[in-house]
């Protein structure tokens, strides 16, 4: 059975993931509507991946005897400026989403909950993929600069990043 305490800072990770998946889904129409469709491809599976985190969390909650809960979201913005902007938003929300998992870790190891914490390292490893791989990305970005060309390269090869379970039919 889980602690009050831990169900809901479960549950407010859960808002947390079910957010990033929106600004990303966000991120993908925008760039969608700008004529990148690489770009647009890896978006939409960004977002598909963070409603899979929000998802799991949500069967956890529930197998453990809690109750996960759904919230309204924020309005995500509705354009990013360019691309380089769009990705350090990217990496600056991953940033934010994995102190929001270290906290959790601190909570179920001050409560004592070793399933939740056994449980989180999945979450934990994840955000370290996804923290490195939107690095990656801008430094591709900040290589290409303005060259137009460099840019349309980039559009085709980005959809090799594109984790092979959440590419669509
Ligand atoms: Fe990348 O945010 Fe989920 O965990």
């Amino acid at each position: 059975m889980l602690k009050t305490i831990i169900e809901e800072a479960l549950n407010k990770q859960v808002v947390v993931e079910a957010q990033s998946s929106q600004v990303y889904l966000s991120m993908a129409s925008w760039a969608e509507t700008q004529g990148f469709e690489g770009v647009a491809q890896f978006m939409y599976a960004q977002s598909d991946e963070e409603r899979m985190h929000m998802l799991k969390l949500v069967k956890f909650i529930n197998e453990r005897g809690g109750h996960a809960k759904v919230s309204a979201l924020t309005t995500p913005p509705e354009s990013f400026g360019s691309f380089k902007e769009m990705f350090q938003e990217l990496l600056n929300h991953e940033i934010a989403v994995s102190e929001s998992i270290n906290s959790l870790v601190d909570i179920s190891l001050q409560e004592k909950d070793y399933a939740t914490h056994n449980f989180l390292q999945w979450y934990v490893a994840e955000q370290i993929e996804e923290e490195a791989l939107a690095r990656t990305i801008l430094d591709k970005i900040n290589l290409i600069g303005d060259d137009k060309g460099g840019f349309y390269l980039f559009d085709n090869d980005i959809k090799q990043l594109i984790p092979t379970d959440t590419l669509e039919p």
